[in-house]
């Protein structure tokens, strides 16, 4: 058939944007037509996300959408960061503004639940990488709560984006396997995880799946975007790393994939989740897939180690032109210093540059560094969490791995994807930027018959349809072995 116009709600924790995607009849074409900015608000000692600003720019983006396509849309997907939650009352309000996955309430609640749960069975009942901000440990933060007690719901951001839009609440399963409260074997909630966490998991609206329907925008929704006709709500891969892995070009199954944005998610796709202990001594995480695959990966800080050094330096009157900083950062010698990437030390927000130097190895002046010194122990460092990912991925998987694609943000950022074909010695196929975006369109085509397929089927079609960049690893791969080590012995 032709191809049908689709509208991507893809928000990240830096920015939101509307894309409109066309696919059908061989054809792939993806246009941004919003792009608004992500601000999350410190309130009463508390980082919250500013939600309405967003469904606001979810709002001007449909309509701008609907412009561009003639008034009308075959379908809107929603996806989203993972792990955070809005709280609805009993008549269906919000209760307070969703709680960032980066404040400070977890700390503690790890150990908290170990004390009744220990760690090795969370892992083997939900197979999820340790991380501060799972939300089974902000659900235990926030026990007790006036808010939680009030609640009669819970949805993930990008499900409380589609209930705002649709009046119809689901859980989407992608981003449902993120919760540490879903078992990835079953698809399941686990109820002895949350009876341990002590979470109602009536909170939750049923599961649903990418590519199930989700609704039909609301009367009142499709007034204030000026769209025509009903237009279909379907459920897509709503986390967005999911989606992004989606969006994958990969030409065979031979590959690891790295999805770089804020965070660098670094791993391999599975038929089946891999709950070792091994996999959870090395921090491996099994989400859940779309077409019932697992995405055995490792979050890795990415990109919001020089977010947050830019941020601080613009606050401080120093604001860098980043083309510029990348372009003198690619000149300078490589591993000069490095820090963990893997760090949870990195996760608050605020004066990034000064916590990454002193953590930087030796080598030279590791005080009074330059700014593209600074981007450049940054690069080095996420290039050589991507080689310990992939590696660790391969071993722990046993998957033959040929290529590696870096998708999302850095997929254009050179240097890094340069460092990252050198410190992994394989090729790097760079691209796309809107992974993400594009899988969000590929699996509501799928789901309204404008294309058919399989996974592979739809990584072809990306392959054909989007413009790639290849890098051949170069120089030497035993300088990053041993940066590896010294990192490690650190
Ligand atoms: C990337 C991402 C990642 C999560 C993090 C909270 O945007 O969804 O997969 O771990 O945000």
């Amino acid at each position: 058939g032709d191809a049908l116009p689709f509208a991507a709600v893809d928000l990240g924790a830096a920015s939101g944007r509307v894309m409109l995607g066309r696919a059908g009849g061989g054809e792939l074409h993806l246009e941004e037509v919003h792009r608004f900015p992500n601000r999350p608000v410190r309130l009463a000692g508390t980082l919250h996300w500013d939600v309405l600003a967003l469904y606001a720019g979810v709002l001007d983006g449909l309509r701008a959408a609907g412009q561009r396509a003639g008034g009308r849309l075959a379908g809107v997907g929603v996806d989203s960061w993972a792990v955070d939650y809005g709280l609805l009352d009993a008549s269906g309000a919000l209760i307070g503004n969703p709680v960032h996955y980066r404040d400070t309430r977890t700390e503690g609640m790890a150990a908290k639940l170990a004390a009744v749960l220990p760690a090795a069975e969370l892992y083997r009942a939900t197979g999820l990488q340790h991380l501060p901000f799972n939300t089974v440990y902000q659900l235990l933060a926030a026990r007790g709560t006036p808010a939680l007690a009030a609640a009669r719901r819970l949805l993930l951001i990008p499900d409380l984006v589609a209930y705002w839009l649709t009046g119809r609440a689901g859980t989407e399963l992608t981003n449902a396997s993120t919760t540490a409260l879903l078992d990835p074997r079953t698809g399941t909630f686990s109820r002895r995880v949350a009876e341990a966490a002590g979470v109602d998991l009536g909170l939750f609206p049923p599961l649903r799946r990418p590519g199930d329907p989700a609704g039909e925008l609301l009367p009142a929704v499709r007034e204030e975007t000026g769209l025509t006709g009903p237009v279909p709500v379907r459920a897509v891969g709503s986390h967005d790393t999911a989606s992004a892995v989606v969006g994958v070009p990969a030409r065979d199954a031979d590959f690891a994939y790295i999805a770089t944005g804020t965070w660098s998610l670094a791993g391999v796709e599975l038929d089946a989740p891999v709950l070792t202990e091994a996999g959870r001594a090395a921090n491996f995480t099994n989400e859940l897939g779309v077409d019932g695959t697992v995405r055995y990966l490792r979050n890795i800080m990415g990109l919001w180690l020089l977010q947050e050094c830019q941020r601080t330096w613009a606050a401080e009157g120093r604001a860098y032109e980043l083309d510029a900083l990348l372009a003198e950062a690619a000149a300078a010698p490589r591993l000069r210093s490095y820090v963990d990437a893997g760090d949870p030390e990195f996760l608050a927000p605020g004066r990034m540059p000064e916590r990454i130097a002193p953590a930087g190895r030796p080598a030279g002046r590791p005080a009074g560094r330059t700014a593209a010194e600074t981007v450049r122990c940054v690069l080095d460092s996420l290039a050589l969490a991507h080689r310990r990912a992939v590696a660790d991925a391969r071993r722990l998987s046993g998957r033959t791995v040929r290529v590696v694609h870096v998708v999302g943000g850095g997929a254009r950022n050179e240097l890094l994807c340069r460092l990252t074909a050198d410190a992994c010695g394989l090729p790097v196929v760079a691209g796309p930027v809107e992974a993400a975006a594009l899988g969000n369109v590929l699996v509501q085509a799928r789901a309204a018959g404008a294309i058919d397929g399989t996974l592979s089927d739809i990584r072809s079609l990306l392959h054909r349809t989007q413009s790639l960049r290849e890098y051949e690893p170069g120089g030497d791969e035993s300088a990053w072995e041993e940066a590896e080590c010294a990192l490690r012995s650190s």
